[in-house]
C-alpha cells in the first residue's frame, strides 16, 4: 500500500502516554482577574512545557461530566457553578515526575495552607475558587486531557 510508508497507524495515534504528562486548568477566578500571563508564566519557569491548550468555556453539564468524582461531595453543585461561570484555559504540560511535581507548585487545595510561593498562595481566593487545577494521577491525567483535546491538538 502505497500510503502505508507515510500515514502512521490509527492505534499508534491513539495510543498517548500521559506518563510525565499532567492535565491543568485556570480556573474562572483567575482567568477573570487577568493572572492567566502570570500562571502560566511559573508553570513553564518551574519547567513544564506546553503540549496542549486552549481558552474555552465550560457548560455546567461539562463542568459536571468533568467533577463527576465529586458528585456526592457537599460542595459538587457550588463548584459546577463556578467552573462553568467564565472562560478557563485548559493545557496538557510534559515535565519528569509531571503530575508529582505539578501539585507541589500549585500548593494545596485550600489557599490558606498552600505554601509560600505556589500557585494557589500567590493567586488563589478560596478553597472553591483556588485559581488552577491540576490532576492528582497519570490515569486522571489521561482521562481529563482526553476530555477537552483530540490527538490532532496535542503535540
Ligand atoms: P484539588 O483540586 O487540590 O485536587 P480536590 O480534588 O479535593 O482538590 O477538589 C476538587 C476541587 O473542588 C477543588 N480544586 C476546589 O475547587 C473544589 N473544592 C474542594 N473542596 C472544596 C470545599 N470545601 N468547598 C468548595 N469547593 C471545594
Amino acid at each position: 500500500m502505497f500510503f502505508s510508508n507515510f500515514a502512521p497507524s490509527i492505534k499508534n495515534i491513539q495510543k498517548i502516554d500521559m506518563t510525565n504528562r499532567t492535565f491543568t486548568m485556570i480556573k474562572p477566578d483567575a482567568t477573570a482577574k487577568g493572572y492567566t500571563g502570570a500562571i502560566l508564566d511559573q508553570m513553564i519557569q518551574a519547567g513544564f512545557s506546553v503540549k496542549a491548550m486552549k481558552w474555552t468555556k465550560l457548560t455546567p453539564a461539562q463542568a459536571g461530566q468533568f467533577y463527576e468524582i465529586h458528585k456526592e461531595r457537599p460542595f459538587y453543585q457550588e463548584l459546577v457553578d463556578f467552573m462553568s461561570s467564565g472562560p478557563i484555559v485548559a493545557a496538557i504540560l510534559e515535565k519528569e515526575n509531571a503530575v508529582a511535581d505539578f501539585r507541589k507548585l500549585i500548593g494545596a487545595t485550600n489557599p490558606a495552607q498552600a505554601e509560600e510561593g505556589t500557585i494557589r498562595k500567590k493567586f488563589a481566593a478560596s478553597v472553591g475558587e483556588n485559581a488552577v487545577h491540576g490532576s492528582d494521577s497519570d490515569e486522571n491525567a489521561g482521562i481529563e486531557g482526553n476530555f477537552f483535546f483530540s490527538n490532532l491538538e496535542r503535540f
